[in-house]
């Protein structure tokens, strides 16, 4: 199996950590920014990473997307489960998981980009790094405005995930699909030094998260 992929993209980390919770053994393949839509757009259709390839026969070349991606491995690897049994349990958890998608793991990205552009910086001050940080910056339309925006709704986030404080599972009695998605779209965050400081609760299970899928933590962590 093969996961292609950007090494930094919190996309393709909500993708390993399902595969790494199943347990399935796969390879990963680095992407180059810009390029990959040479590489994607004819087995896709899309432009986007995570893409998983099976490679195995009378299963689909590729699947685009981390929420077919979940869906695929749930199907063809069930045990450990990534669904709940509990149908009203896992459309609370469905519903979680395309919120986190749609809104949540976009508003990291923004508030990310910007930290990398300013404060940041010395994180990484390289010309190539500063460069690619500029192209996703215009390419998402990443400026003051929009990531005050991206804020409000972080602290939504932060509101609807407090559950975390008191129980290990967003959802039920075991880790799903809503508790992987939360870790590896918030990750992001642990590298801005205020919301490590405001939120130590959110990072703690967000680490629990990685090892119980054999995920090595994020950087930050
Ligand atoms: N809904 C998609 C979002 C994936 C996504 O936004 N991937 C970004 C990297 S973090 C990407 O591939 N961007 C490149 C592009 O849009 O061309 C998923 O869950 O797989």
């Amino acid at each position: 199996m093969l996961l292609l992929q950007f090494s930094t993209s919190h996309y393709c980390r909500k993708a390993r950590l399902a595969l790494g919770y199943k347990g399935i053994s796969y390879q990963v393949e680095n992407l180059t920014p810009g390029l990959h839509t040479l590489q994607l757009k004819p087995l896709t259709g899309l432009t986007t990473v995570p893409v998983l390839l099976p490679q195995l026969e009378g299963q689909p070349q590729a699947i685009a997307d981390s929420t077919r991606i979940f869906k695929y491995l749930e199907h063809h690897y069930p045990q450990p489960p990534l669904f709940l049994s509990d149908l009203q349990q896992q459309t609370q958890a469905t519903l979680l998981e395309d919120w986190l998608d749609e809104s949540i793991g976009t508003a990291t990205r923004f508030v990310y980009y910007q930290f990398r552009a300013g404060d940041g910086k010395v994180i990484d001050p390289s010309l190539s790094s500063q460069l690619v940080i500029q192209v996703v910056r215009w390419q998402y339309q990443i400026n003051s405005a929009t990531v005050e925006l991206a804020k409000t709704r972080l602290q939504t986030a932060f509101e609807v995930l407090a559950v975390w404080k008191h129980q290990p599972y967003l959802v039920g009695d075991q880790i799903s699909i809503a508790d992987i998605t939360a870790a590896a779209l918030l990750s992001p965050l642990a590298l801005i030094p205020e919301y490590r400081e405001d939120y130590p609760w959110l990072f703690e299970r967000i680490k629990e998260i990685h090892s119980l899928c054999q995920e090595p933590f994020p950087p930050g962590l």
